[in-house]
C-alpha cells in the first residue's frame, strides 16, 4: 500500500477514569481511521495517555499514592475503554515509556541547538487543571465570586520560578504565514479564526520547564528541571512516528495527516506544536481538527439514569455500535453536542433496528425460507435499481473529505430508505406466488443493497457491519470499498439469518 495516513487522538490525562468526552474523541477518530483503511490507505492510528505534569502529581497525592501508580491504574481504564469501543488503534502510547522520554529529550535538544531555548525567571498565572500559563488579560471573573479563573473556567495560581523558556515570540510571523498558505491547517473555520486572532495579538515566550516537582521528563543537562508537560505531551506524535532513531518509520509516517483534538486544546496544537517543529526543523502536520464537546445534559436532567456517564456502562447498557452510531450521527463534527439516554434509544431503534436491520432481516429470511438459503438469480436483462450505488459512495466520500461523519451517515441512510422502499413497494413475499422469477430479482437486488450498505457503514459500526457481511457469506477480503463494485454472486449459500441490531428499550420508563 502506497498511501500512508497517520492519524491521532489527543492523549488523555489519566488522572481519573475516562468519561464520555474521551469516548467521543476516540470513536470519531476511529471512524475516520477506518474509513481511510476501507478506502485503501495504509493507516497508522495512535492514541494513548499523557501521564506527566502537576495535575497527575496532585491527583496522586490526593489519593496518597505516587504518580506512576496512578498512571498505571488509570491508563489501563483508557485502554480498556478503547478496546470496548472497538477503537482500531495501532499504538496505545504512554508518555512514561522510555522511547518517549528519548524522543522528548531529542526534540528539546534540537530546539536548544537552534537557539530557541534560554534560561529566565518565570512569574505568572498557571492553571493546574488546564496545565496552562495565562496572561493577566486572558483571565475571567468567577461568576460565583471565587476570584479570577482561566478562560476554561479553572482556578489559577501565581507561580514564580527559574527555568527554561522557548522563544515562541520569534515564530509569530512564520506561524501566520503558515496559516495563510495552508487554509486547511486548522479546522473548523471558527477555531482557525480564534487561533489567528490569538497569534496576531502577539506571542510571549513560553516557560517550558518546572523545578518545583519532579514528575516529568528530565530536561537534558538540567538535573533539577523537568519539562513542562505540554512539551513532552505533544512530542508523543513524533514518538509514534519513530522519532528520532527510526528514519524509515519517520519517512513513512511523518508529518502526521490529522490530529483530532478537542476545542479546549487547539492553542497547544495549532501554535505551540508547529512552533516547536519549526524550531527543530521538522515538517508540520497537515491538519488539526478541534472537535466540540459532548455535554451530558440529558443525564443531568434525568436522575434516574445515575452514572451512565461512564462509557463502559453506556456500552454495556446500549451496546457498542448504538453508542458509536449515536455519537457519529447526532453530533455535527466540530460543534458541541449533547447526549441523552432516550435519544440513543430512539436513534438506534429508528436507524439501526428498523432501518438497516429490518431490511436485512426481512430479505434474508425470505431467501432462507424460499430460496434454499442460496442467493437468488436476478432475471436476465432485469434493470439494476442501483441501490446504495455510486452516488451514495460519492456522497460519503465528499462528506468524509470534509471530515463530516454525520453527513456521510445521512447519505448512507438515504440509501437505506431507498432500499426499504424498493423492497416494500415490490413486495417479493407476495410476488413469489405469481411470478417467482420477478420475486428472485427483487430479493437479489435487495441482498446486494444490504451488502453495499454494510461495507459503506463499516467504519461507523464495524462489529454490526461485519455480522451483516457474515450473513451474506462475504469473505474478509471482500469487505472494503474496492469490493463495492463486485456484486454478490447468485447461488452463494447463506447461513441462517439472525437479527443484527436489537431493539433497545428506554429504561427510563421502567
Ligand atoms: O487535554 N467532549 O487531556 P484530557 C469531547 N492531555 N471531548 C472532550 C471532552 C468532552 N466533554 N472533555 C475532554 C488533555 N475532551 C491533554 C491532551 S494531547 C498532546 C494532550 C477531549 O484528558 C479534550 O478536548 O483533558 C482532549 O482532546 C481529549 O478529550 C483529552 O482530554
Amino acid at each position: 500500500m502506497t498511501d500512508p495516513y497517520y492519524i491521532t487522538t489527543a492523549i488523555s490525562y489519566p488522572n481519573g477514569r475516562p468519561h464520555i468526552g474521551h469516548a467521543y474523541e476516540a470513536i470519531v477518530t476511529d471512524a475516520i481511521a477506518r474509513y481511510n483503511r476501507l478506502a485503501g490507505r495504509d493507516v497508522y492510528f495512535q492514541t494513548g495517555t499523557d501521564e506527566h505534569g502537576l495535575k497527575m502529581d496532585q491527583a496522586a497525592r490526593a489519593r496518597g499514592i505516587d504518580a506512576r501508580t496512578l498512571a498505571d491504574e488509570m491508563s489501563g481504564y483508557f485502554r480498556e475503554m478503547a478496546d470496548t469501543f472497538n477503537i482500531s488503534y495501532d499504538r496505545f502510547i504512554r508518555t512514561t515509556e522510555a522511547a518517549h522520554h528519548h524522543a522528548s529529550q531529542t526534540l528539546w535538544q534540537a530546539m536548544a541547538d537552534a537557539g530557541d531555548i534560554y534560561a529566565d525567571r518565570y512569574e505568572g498565572w498557571y492553571s493546574v487543571r488546564d496545565e496552562a500559563f495565562y496572561d493577566e488579560k486572558e483571565l475571567v471573573d468567577d461568576p460565583n465570586g471565587g476570584g479570577r479563573l482561566s478562560p476554561e473556567g479553572s482556578p489559577v495560581a501565581w507561580t514564580a520560578e527559574e527555568g527554561w523558556f522557548f522563544r515562541l515570540s520569534a515564530f509569530q510571523d512564520r506561524l501566520l504565514a503558515h496559516f495563510e498558505a495552508n487554509p486547511d491547517f486548522i479546522q473548523p473555520e471558527s477555531r482557525r479564526n480564534e487561533v489567528i486572532a490569538f497569534v496576531r495579538g502577539g506571542l510571549r515566550d513560553l516557560s517550558i520547564s518546572r523545578s518545583n516537582f519532579d514528575w516529568g521528563v528530565p530536561v537534558p543537562g538540567s538535573a533539577d528541571q523537568v519539562m513542562y508537560v505540554w512539551v513532552d505531551a505533544l512530542t508523543n506524535y513524533l514518538t509514534g512516528a519513530g522519532y528520532p532513531d527510526d528514519q524509515e518509520r519517520m519517512a513513512r509516517w511523518w508529518p502526521a495527516d490529522l490530529h483530532v483534538i478537542g476545542k479546549d486544546i487547539v492553542r497547544f496544537h495549532a501554535v505551540y506544536w508547529p512552533a516547536f517543529l519549526m524550531s527543530a526543523n521538522l515538517p508540520l502536520p497537515a491538519k488539526i481538527f478541534g472537535h466540540g464537546h459532548v455535554l451530558d445534559r440529558g443525564v443531568k436532567m434525568s436522575k434516574s439514569l445515575g452514572n451512565v456517564v461512564d462509557p463502559q456502562e453506556l456500552a454495556q447498557r446500549y451496546g457498542v455500535d448504538p453508542v458509536r452510531y449515536f455519537l457519529l450521527r447526532e453530533v455535527s463534527f466540530g460543534q458541541d453536542g449533547s447526549y441523552a439516554a432516550d435519544a440513543i434509544v430512539t436513534r438506534s431503534n429508528a436507524d439501526l433496528a428498523n432501518g438497516l436491520g429490518n431490511l436485512a432481516q426481512r430479505c434474508l429470511s425470505i431467501i432462507a425460507k424460499n430460496c434454499n438459503a442460496l442467493v437468488p438469480e436476478p432475471a436476465a436483462g432485469s434493470e439494476d435499481p442501483d441501490l446504495a450505488g455510486q452516488a451514495t459512495r460519492a456522497a460519503v466520500d465528499a462528506a468524509m473529505a470534509q471530515l463530516s461523519p454525520n453527513r456521510a451517515l445521512e447519505a448512507i441512510w438515504e440509501a437505506v430508505g431507498d432500499a426499504n422502499r424498493y423492497f416494500a413497494d415490490n413486495a417479493p413475499w407476495s410476488l413469489r406466488k405469481t411470478d417467482p422469477a420477478a420475486a428472485d430479482t427483487i430479493l437479489y437486488y435487495t441482498a446486494e443493497a444490504v451488502r453495499r450498505l454494510a461495507i459503506l457503514v463499516r467504519w461507523a459500526v464495524p462489529a454490526s457491519a461485519d455480522r451483516l457481511l457474515d450473513l451474506l457469506a462475504q469473505p474478509a477480503e471482500a469487505r472494503d470499498f474496492a469490493a463495492l463494485g463486485t456484486a454478490i454472486a447468485p447461488g452463494t449459500p447463506l447461513p441462517p439469518p439472525v437479527g443484527v441490531f436489537p431493539r433497545l428499550e428506554d429504561e427510563k420508563a421502567g
